[in-house]
């Protein structure tokens, strides 16, 4: 049998001509050949959109090969491997990357060149896969594009959402929101695995059956619908590792009810089934709140379930014995949201495998980590009671057990102390409903917890987990985030990585970046700044060319361009930037002529979404447009300052925008920003930040030097205090000034506007605007005092790039890897 086997695979073998070549001659072949027979065109008629359809098919094809070879490295090596969690990813585009990462691109341009056409214009056909909703999905997407780059054994795991994050339509200056049906154009990046599926049940009850004399519980489930994987190719860049993001989408469950079929109502019967698919059919768009609706739980079990079948299969495949389980498997938890994953081991290991509850409990405890990404204690997640245990009603059991458990050995360590009991108790038994709270079971079952920041960390161990910080020191650790200098400049700006790459006479910091830090020597030299300048001014030209084409606004490339751009929320303050942006008109207005040449001329660029149902974030986006229309109208003010807002932003809008911006501004209240990684790209891309000393911008701080910055505000021990005192604090003249006139309709929108402006005075400043304001206004003077000053400006701008190493996801991972995961690099042989 065997001999047989070997014979028929040395036959296959001498059948394929070894992997794909990557010379012009065979990717125009491929290219063609894929415009005929996968996109079924004539290979002499296409346009941009089939090319970019069959390149991308050519380019997947790589992908796979290596995809494969990795995967079965895996398997051979059986490394323990890292199981990555996530609801959400925002990935982007993939063809630039992935042909970076495979080291192909100029390869590709060549080929299309001689076929007639651009990379760069077919790159542009592609549209975003969107399925996450702002900083933790796009840390997800950073963090697979590390653990490949890193040679890591990993596994991402997500939802396969239909509909990705909304698209937001401003008509009269206020935002809409239409679906993104995303797949409706094919997507070449995902392989459909039919038959990796998997049952995922709901509802129904719990019964007792006994075997071998032991008692057992059996969920005997209400409602089945079939998990189906379909697997993302993610490629590590310097590497032949290619690793896998496995996310699956719900369909109707191939065990089937004959009675439904047998009563004559077939097609009602055939709907009914379907209805299983809107399970995985929509991200819920809202990245602050948790409001327990039963169709986001289903969501997170369908989500949890799936992956951890996979998963279990895939170690009885090799393993027999589940105590080997936590050298083999690490299991992240990116927020709470996968957090059920804890109650469905338990359930499968004690129902389902048969292990005693300690046993099953022992290993549990030695295979999650948890990282949370919140800052607020009222954003934890939370599921009323009733609500999991009509859903999951064994989970609910479970959970009671693991709280009871966890009760009586708290009881022994810290006494009677009801008030500290019940606050760490998972089940929260005030208020109107009993709740779940899913950040309580998460620290408890979890080895690690880990912040996203230094100062995140801060405020776990003090406020939000400060009483399991008493219990467990030694579990809570921080590894500030990162993003991925492959995407955020490589593929984002060509031209500043060439730049790099030539002055410091390698590519090599593609892969290191440390070696950035190699610029500063250079800081001052005025050949480099004078094409450090060159570069910055081209990628400004692409964004004032997208500006115009995007509101008709034209803008001018000598005037600073200052971005804010994220989810539009209450702390992150773009209210602030909009009311220093008005006190800015006011003062150009209330200037004498012959003043104005001195004034330095300004683009700002707002851009963000805001969730569907939260009003005073809609609001600043109508704001942002009325206040555009008076400015940019305005003939007295001209080039002095102009005022865009970039709708639907998205990670491709972010790839043209921070390449393209020379101030941007990070300004959250302290101390409510977990981290922040928008900060870390503009860094990485030599723009100047204007930001409070929040999150991750502290480290920054600490990384380039608070001279090489624009910093101000409260500090986060100030707030409370600040807070407290309310009105008694110092008003601000300019601040009330500029209120006054939003408040009394100079925009327009009078009524509209009200409640906005009541959110900002006396004591409902919660995030405290008019206290920074003052401080908030010296920072924009010094940022234009110091771009006046070209040759400074320039040096502080390389300065940024050149102290940006430590904020990229490579060394965040590889931390992970070494003190949370335990997980050694498992490198395929070329
Ligand atoms: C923080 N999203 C940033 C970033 O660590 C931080 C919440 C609920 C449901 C769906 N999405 C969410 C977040 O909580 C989120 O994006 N948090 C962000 O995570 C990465 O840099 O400070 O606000």
């Amino acid at each position: 049998k065997a001999g047989e086997r070997k014979a028929k695979a040395e036959r296959l073998f001498g059948l394929m001509d070894g992997f794909l070549k990557n010379d012009p001659l065979s990717l125009q072949t491929d290219i063609l050949d894929h415009v005929e027979y996968t996109v079924a065109r004539s290979r002499f008629s296409f346009d941009d959109f089939e090319a970019y359809q069959a390149l991308s098919h050519s380019v997947r094809d790589r992908l796979i090969e290596r995809w494969h070879e990795t995967q079965q490295y895996f398997k051979r090596k059986d490394p323990k491997r890292l199981y990555f969690l996530s609801l959400e990813f925002l990935m982007g585009r993939s063809l630039s990357n992935s042909v970076i990462n495979l080291g192909i691109r100029d390869h590709y341009a060549d080929a299309l060149k001689q076929l007639g056409f651009d990379f760069e214009v077919l790159a542009e056909q592609e549209g975003d896969a969107a399925l996450g909703n702002g900083g933790l999905a796009r840390l997800s997407a950073c963090q697979m594009d590390s653990l490949a780059t890193l040679d890591f054994p990993a596994w991402g795991y997500g939802l396969r959402y239909q509909y990705g994050s909304f698209r937001q339509v401003i008509l009269d200056g206020f935002q809409h929101e239409q679906p993104d049906y995303w797949l409706n154009f094919g997507n070449p990046w995902e392989i459909e695995r039919v038959h990796v599926s998997y049952p995922v049940k709901f509802y129904g009850t719990v019964e007792e059956d006994i075997l071998n004399g032991q008692k057992y519980k059996i969920w005997v489930p209400g409602e089945m619908v079939e998990a189906v994987a379909y697997d993302n190719p993610i490629p590590g860049y310097g590497t032949r590792n290619t690793i896998n993001l496995r996310l699956w989408a719900a369909k109707p469950s191939g065990q089937d009810d004959m009675e439904s079929y047998n009563t004559g109502d077939y097609i009602n019967a055939i709907v009914n089934r379907q209805k299983a698919e809107t399970i995985s059919c929509v991200l819920y768009p809202d990245d602050r709140s948790y409001q327990g609706k039963e169709l986001r739980l289903k969501q997170h079990y369908f989500f949890v379930s799936a992956s951890l079948q996979d998963i279990i299969r895939r170690f009885k495949e090799e393993h027999n014995n589940f105590e080997t389980l936590p050298d083999k498997v690490a299991l992240q938890l990116t927020d709470t949201h996968p957090s059920l994953a804890i109650a469905e081991v338990m359930r499968v290991f004690v129902d389902e495998e048969h292990l005693s509850w300690n046993r099953a409990w022992d290993i549990v405890c030695k295979i999650f980590s948890f990282t949370t990404h919140t800052i607020q204690p009222e954003a934890l997640e939370k599921i009323p009671v009733d609500l999991l245990g009509s859903l999951l009603p064994r989970h609910l059991q479970i959970i009671y057990d693991i709280n009871c458990n966890f009760m009586e050995e708290l009881k022994k360590k810290i006494g009677l102390d009801y008030s500290r009991l019940s606050r760490m108790s998972i089940i929260e038994e005030e208020g109107p409903v009993k709740n779940i709270r899913m950040a309580n079971l998460s620290v408890i079952c979890s080895h690690t917890v880990n912040g996203v920041s230094r100062i995140h960390l801060e405020l776990l161990k003090t406020k939000v987990f400060k009483d399991f910080y008493e219990l467990w020191p030694q579990k809570f650790q921080y590894k500030t985030n990162g993003v991925t200098q492959r995407r955020w400049i490589v593929v984002s700006n060509p031209n500043l990585c060439a730049l790099i790459s030539k002055w410091l006479g390698t590519e090599a910091w593609i892969r290191n970046v440390d070696l950035l830090m190699g610029l500063r020597e250079y800081a001052a030299d005025a050949d480099f700044q004078q094409e450090w300048k060159l570069v910055r001014r081209l990628n400004k030209i692409r964004l004032a060319e997208y500006i115009e084409a995007m509101s008709g606004v034209k803008v001018s490339i000598d005037a600073m361009f200052d971005v804010q751009i994220k989810r539009i929320h209450e702390y992150k303050r773009q209210l602030l930037n909009l009311i220093g942006i008005i006190h800015r008109y006011d003062c150009i207005k209330n200037m004498e002529k012959s003043d104005r040449r001195k004034v330095v001329p300004r683009v700002c660029i707002i851009g963000g979404k805001a969730a569907p149902g939260y009003e005073i974030a809609k609001k600043i986006i109508k704001l942002c447009h009325a206040v555009a229309e008076k400015i940019n109208n305005d003939p007295g003010v001209g080039d002095l300052l102009k005022l865009v807002f970039i709708p639907d932003y998205n990670v491709s809008v972010a790839e043209l925008v921070v390449p393209g911006s020379d101030l941007s501004q990070h300004i959250s209240t302290a101390g409510y920003e977990a981290s922040g990684t928008g900060n870390m790209k503009f860094l990485m891309n030599g723009c100047l930040l204007l930001a409070t000393a929040d999150g991750s911008t502290v480290e920054i701080i600490e990384e380039i030097g608070e001279e090489n910055m624009f910093i101000f505000g409260a500090k986060v021990h100030e707030v409370p205090t600040l807070r407290d005192k309310g009105s008694a604090r110092k008003p601000s003249l300019q601040f009330a000034r500029i209120v006054r006139m939003i408040r009394e309709g100079y925009f327009g929108f009078k009524d509209y506007f009200g409640s906005l402006c009541d959110a900002v005075e006396g004591n409902g400043d919660f995030y405290l605007l008019e206290h920074d304001f003052e401080s908030y206004l010296e920072a924009q003077a010094s940022a234009d005092k110091a771009f006046v000053d070209q040759k400074r400006w320039t040096q502080m701008s390389i300065l940024s790039t050149a102290g940006s190493g430590k904020f990229s996801t490579d060394r965040t991972i590889a931390e992970y890897a070494e003190s949370t995961w335990g997980i050694e690099p498992c490198k395929c042989p070329f």
